[in-house]
């Protein structure tokens, strides 16, 4: 899979891909026909015909594990822990992107500069009633490249449509466009950044993905496909574009220029804030689309749907790739519920080898570039419970765990998103810590009951007898 057209396709062929025929306006319909499909765990739809535009709209792309699984180029039956399984496995080797020769490039088939520079033409949908305006960017990322060592960085960062050239950006403190964007205030220079929307739909993976500060998500996603992500140049900034992407704004950052951004209808259920914030913002130099680009969306908001089963995955499967890379032995599998937007709650099955080793997967933990951030509670639980298994979770919760001994209280960075804290205040958050293990050091530990297994056999053998 190499473009969005590719997975279309692929979709279609699996019967997950909905073609909408019948008008749709850009002004909240869109969105609402999206987030109520995507609440029944409906189909990819394709919006043909957006009222007073030419060129269509796709949503819900990454709403299911099927989709999810299609994209990752696996078993469509996958589950989720499957699917972060083989993410960590890929993610142990690294295949940087390939130039590709631009002329004939997709991405290039339209060139646009100075006065035909017009955002507007596109069908940027409005989201929810109290949105400060129609959000460009939601299922898309971001490219900047770092002055000094020049690693180059996908994130998914909202973009509000501001006007015809100007885009609103919401880099969160820490992020790694944040920390690209003050080197370059540093040297008096405006930060270049590409924008893609519509693309292999694995970058846009990547672009949520927390994968560590230093690392190119472009190296993880050609470990995933296989070989190189294949990338042209930009047309005014120097940066790696993939060769197929529907649309590509290109343009620069001045950290110290602000225009009012928001509010925006975010993951956790709740607005990012109340009115505008003054925000940087992208001025755009050139914009460069496919014929008839295909323009993606995610309708972010109340969990769960098709952003918060995304960062289920990308934020999930980093914190299970970063607890890899401190090479931690014992750790079984990882889970961040989608009902949690897969970043304030974390469950860890382990296996424990000595004692402290619950202590340390915890600690650790809150210590990777995923769980320093936003994480609220993580979960220990011994290796016969699966982390997704919530049923046998509730359980550990309620006969292994004990207050006295195994709950810890940390603080540290939180998301602005927060909205367990007050507006004026989401810095920092408190975080807990929770052991539901059986203590490794006990000499004697609880006895579980097991059922005799000849009497098992025997029972089953006469089943139907007891008119079952
Ligand atoms: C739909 C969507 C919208 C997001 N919006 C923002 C945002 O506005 N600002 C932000 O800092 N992170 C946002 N995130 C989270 C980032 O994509 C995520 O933290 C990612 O790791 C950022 O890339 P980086 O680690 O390279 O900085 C969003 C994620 C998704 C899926
Ligand atoms: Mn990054």
């Amino acid at each position: 899979m190499k473009s969005m057209r590719d997975f279309i396709a692929k979709a279609e062929e699996l019967g997950v891909l909905h073609r909408i025929k019948a008008e749709v306006d850009w002004n909240l319909e869109l969105s609402h026909v999206a987030k109520l499909n995507e609440e029944k765990s409906g189909p990819a739809l394709l919006f043909e015909n957006v009222k007073g535009y030419n060129s269509p709209v796709i949503t819900s792309v990454c709403t299911t594990t099927e989709r999810l699984s299609l994209i990752m180029g696996m078993d469509t039956k996958s589950s989720l822990v499957d699917i972060m399984r083989e993410w960590v496995e890929k993610g142990k080797r690294k295949i940087p992107p390939k130039y590709v020769d631009s002329k004939g490039a997709p991405c290039k088939e339209n060139i646009l500069m100075g006065d035909k520079i017009d955002l507007t033409q596109f069908p940027v949908p409005k989201y929810y009633p109290l949105d400060g305006g129609r959000f460009f960017g939601t299922a898309h990322f971001v490219l900047t490249k770092d002055p000094d060592t020049g690693w180059v960085n996908l994130g998914t960062y909202r973009l509000q449509m501001l006007d015809k050239n100007h885009l609103g950006t919401q880099f969160i403190k820490g992020k790694h466009s944040d920390i690209m964007l003050k080197k370059y205030q540093a040297m008096k220079k405006p930060m270049p950044v590409a924008v893609v929307v519509g693309c292999d739909p694995l970058l846009f993976l990547m672009g949520a993905a927390r994968v560590s500060a230093f690392d190119s998500e472009y190296d993880l996603a050609g470990s995933i496909r296989g070989e190189g992500i294949e990338v042209v140049r930009g047309e005014t900034v120097d940066l790696p574009i993939p060769a197929t992407a529907e649309i590509v704004v290109e343009g620069e950052v001045d950290a110290d220029k602000f225009m009012p951004e928001g509010p925006f209808g975010e993951y956790t259920g709740y607005y990012s804030g109340v009115g505008t914030d003054p925000r940087n913002y992208i001025k755009v130099s050139c914009i460069t689309h496919r014929n008839n680009p295909i323009f993606w969306g995610t309708t972010v908001g109340r969990a769960v749907t098709d952003t918060h089963m995304t960062m289920a995955l990308t934020y999930g499967a980093t914190l299970w790739q970063q607890l890899g890379d401190m090479k931690i032995p014992g750790i079984k599998s990882v889970y961040c519920p989608p009902e949690g937007s897969g970043r304030f709650l974390a469950i860890i099955s382990m296996k424990q080898m000595y004692p402290g080793h619950v202590d340390q997967v915890l600690t650790a933990a809150i210590s990777t570039e995923m769980g320093a951030y936003g994480l609220k509670t993580v979960i220990v639980v011994d290796e016969d419970i699966d982390a997704w298994d919530i049923p046998r979770v509730m359980y550990a919760l309620s006969f292994r765990f004990q207050p006295n001994r195994s709950q810890v209280i940390k603080r540290g960075r939180s998301t602005p998103l927060d909205p367990s804290l007050p507006l004026d205040a989401r810095e920092i958050t408190g975080r807990l810590l929770l052991d539901a293990t059986i203590p490794y050091e006990w000499k004697k530990k609880p006895i579980p009951i097991e059922l005799d297994a000849e009497m098992v056999k025997r029972v089953q053998s006469r089943w139907s007898e007891f008119g079952f």
